[in-house]
């Protein structure tokens, strides 16, 4: 996470004990740390457990460096991501509210100190602070609330440039930005002044006479503090809202991680109102998963559970080319229509039926009928409306490609 946050890795030290008060590691460790922070010439401390505010001060003393806890590094790389005002406001807001939780003890400490991180807060009196920060939270919150109201609007904003969205979802370390590189590798011929509107996870990419962009995102992470939960959604939603995601797992961890992380990768992308939209899942790593058994063992497993799979190594650039096939498939052939038909003997064999030729994304059963929202290529989609119409079930194409109701 520090790497994708663009820091350089210098050294990484490790301790198994209870939380101490004063420091979090015990004080030998502290030692230890601070030989390995002025040997190395680190500029900087993270530590992947919480830290109080009173730690995090004692180790900046001790160490003579910033210090920074799992938390604020998480900040920093949505920071990094927050291409949306909206997205930024929400991490500004994450922030406030945490310099509010510890804004007490920080000004207490910072009186007459220099360590770093707590300077400048000396002349501050605790309260004149912590309603200084309310004030801003109380403003950024206003402006979200006029921001929501504009949502639609800035999402129409991406489509105007006219190319289709693709978007890179999926755990950190899946390899997103692997294949974010292998998919754009061979696209040094892009348009410079477009370049320049974008983002630096947003590429233009073209392939078989089409161009698409291409979006890298902040990836999920586990272990999410719960006061970055809303900051995570809003980095994300931005580039969820594409015509295709491509959901990165990594093939070569043990089924039920794999498992665990497509299940909150999809309910993450459920909740944000994204799940109508056409996805492939790119289960990366294969090179490291050498046995046909395995793999073949991991797919069956993983079949319900996820769309359009494709084995690929974005490391090795293996099946990178399929995947662009993959993509161009499902993109240019999917149509979303819904349908409904009154529940007879008849009806559970071609529910099945649809269920694995198309992509649901909506059922519904009542007492006398049941309805589905779903997305198939024309071919299917002619079959299907065949089939319902001899059912006599109701069938609809929508005339639009899927577009997210994100106002429930
Ligand atoms: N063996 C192997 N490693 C990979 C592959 N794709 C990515 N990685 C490695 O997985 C780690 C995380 O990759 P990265 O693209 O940064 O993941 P992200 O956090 O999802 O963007 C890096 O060390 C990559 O070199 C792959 O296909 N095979
Ligand atoms: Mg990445």
């Amino acid at each position: 996470m520090a790497r994708s946050a663009g820091y350089d890795v210098v050294g990484i030290l490790e301790q198994t004990r209870p939380p101490d008060a004063r420091y979090q590691i015990g004080a030998g460790k502290v030692e230890e740390l601070a030989k390995m922070v002025a040997d190395s010439h680190a500029e900087k401390v993270i530590f992947d457990n919480p830290l109080r505010t009173l730690q995090n001060y004692n180790l900046a003393k001790a160490t003579k460096v910033e210090v920074m806890d799992r938390f604020q590094l998480i900040l920093e790389l949505f920071r990094h991501r927050a291409t949306t005002t909206e997205a930024q406001y929400q991490i500004q807001l994450a922030v406030l509210q945490n310099e509010l939780k510890h804004a007490r003890q920080k000004v207490r400490l910072s009186k007459g100190s220099e360590q770093p991180g707590f300077m400048g807060l000396g002349a501050y009196e605790a309260d004149v602070y912590r309603d200084a920060i309310k004030l801003q939270v109380q403003t950024i919150r206003k402006k979200l609330a006029q921001i929501r109201g504009k949502r639609v609007l800035q999402r129409d904003r991406r489509t105007e440039l006219g190319f289709l969205n693709v978007s890179l979802a999926g755990y950190t370390s899946s390899g997103k930005s692997t294949l974010f590189n292998a998919l754009t590798k061979e696209n040094a011929l892009v348009d410079r002044q477009l370049f320049t509107t974008l983002s630096t996870q947003t590429r233009l990419i073209e392939f078989s006479n089409r161009k698409f962009l291409l979006t890298d995102t902040v990836g999920f992470i586990d272990r999410l503090p719960l006061g970055l939960i809303e900051a995570f959604h809003s980095t994300l939603e931005e580039t969820i809202f594409s015509d295709l995601i491509i959901l990165v797992v990594d093939f070569a961890e043990p089924l039920p991680t794999i498992e665990r992380k497509i299940r909150v990768c999809l309910e993450t992308i459920e909740k944000l109102g994204a799940s109508g939209i056409p996805m492939v899942t790119a289960l990366n790593k294969i090179d490291r998963v050498k046995s046909e058994e395995e793999r073949n063992q991991k797919l069956e497993a993983l079949k319900d559970q996820i769309k359009n799979p494709l084995l690929l190594s974005a490391k090795c650039e293996t099946n990178i080319d399929a995947l662009r096939k993959h993509i161009l498939k499902v993109l240019e052939n999917y149509q979303a229509a819904e349908l409904s038909i009154p529940l007879t003997g008849n009806v559970m064999p071609l529910i099945s039926w649809i269920h694995q030729k198309a992509d649901i994304r909506k059922e519904e059963f009542t007492n006398t009928s049941v309805n589905v929202d779903f997305e198939a290529n024309p071919q299917v989609m002619e079959q299907i409306r065949r089939k319902v119409q001899d059912l006599n079930g109701q069938f609809q194409l929508k005339t639009a490609a899927a577009t997210p109701d994100k106002s429930a």
